[in-house]
């Protein structure tokens, strides 16, 4: 009798673990190998109107949908254009699905302003952040905010100039004990700040630079860097992209200035290029094993409701070994 009752028990348990208690199947997860991590992001447009950061609908979507994609339970998620409840919302929903903890390491407030702002004669945005597995990563100092900013001068003339604060951190995967430097970008969009297109490209180019020089000069040699996020700036002049094409000023300042890799060049991801506008970028200064985004993602799904997360889709990059 002892015995069934531990045997139905066990079934119990069993069934508990892969199938869940909603039913759905949660197959336990593998995590990403020592010495490589996988990095997600996403501009995920979850800040700057309060219904939509109220409505849990967008960050649902996003988490289920990025889990059915990724064969690693991420190390790292970047996000953009997120303020606090949005953020914990991925990190909640990150925790719930994959059973492992999530958490906001360097994130906004309520809003997209930080403190002080009233005080500064720019206009100064925080939505950047930083989301880690606890389970597999260790957040370090130093962390915090850089700005990218630009004179008001080169902006549309009357408007304030318009700041953009980029969340940084240093992590250390658990596994090896290997040292990263994190950054969440995300840029201006160019005609809405710039009376001049090239002004801005060429702004991109320079906050990509100093981007890389902070993060050399902030964080010891060997931890392996990492510039994520929206650059609000396609790769090539041309509309599509092309392997070989005349870049924009930004590209060659990442790549062969400061030796970044893009992580779907890096994995051989080229089915990607030129298939679909591609703005947003995971950059590091290591190889990738394996790089995607959510190309699957159509407009369909983007005018459904059930499966919108956001105009932007989202990407992952599986670091090598650095
Ligand atoms: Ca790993
Ligand atoms: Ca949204």
């Amino acid at each position: 009798m002892r015995t069934r009752v531990l045997v139905v028990f066990a079934l119990v348990l069993l069934s508990e673990l892969v199938f869940g208690s909603a039913g759905a199947q949660t197959v336990p997860w593998l995590e990403s190998p020592p010495g490589q991590i996988l990095v997600v992001d996403n501009n995920l447009q979850e800040a700057f109107s309060a219904d939509d950061v109220n409505d849990p609908a967008d960050v649902d979507n996003f988490v289920t949908r990025l889990l059915t994609r990724v064969d690693y339970v991420p190390d790292v998620v970047m996000l953009q254009e997120v303020v606090r409840a949005s953020a914990e919302g991925v990190a909640t929903r990150m925790s719930e699905q994959t059973g492992y903890p999530f958490s906001v390491v360097v994130g906004p407030d309520e809003t997209v302003y930080p403190p002080g702002h009233e005080d500064r004669e720019d206009q100064v945005v925080r939505e950047t952040a930083i989301l880690i597995n606890t389970a597999t990563m260790t957040a370090t100092g130093p962390q915090g905010f850089i700005d990218t900013s630009y004179s008001a001068e080169d902006g549309i003339p009357g408007q304030r100039a318009r700041t953009k604060q980029q969340a940084y951190s240093g992590l250390i995967e658990q596994q090896t004990g290997e040292a990263y430097a994190a950054m969440s970008i995300h840029y201006l969009p160019t005609q809405n700040w710039f009376d001049d297109n090239q002004v801005a490209w060429q702004y991109k180019a320079q906050w990509s630079d100093e981007l890389a020089v902070f993060l050399e000069a902030t964080f010891p040699e060997d931890a392996t860097r990492l510039l994520v996020g929206d650059f609000n700036n396609r790769r090539c002049r041309t509309r599509d992209e092309t392997r070989e094409c005349e870049t924009m000023p930004f590209w060659p300042v990442v790549t062969s200035t400061h030796g970044y890799t893009d992580a779907l060049y890096s994995a051989g991801a080229e089915a990607e290029i030129g298939t679909l506008k591609r703005i947003d970028y995971i950059f590091g200064r290591t190889a990738f094993a394996a790089a995607a985004s959510d190309l699957a993602y159509t407009e369909e799904d983007k005018a459904d409701p059930a499966t919108f997360y956001s105009d932007h889709r989202f990407l992952w990059g599986l670091t090598t070994s650095p």
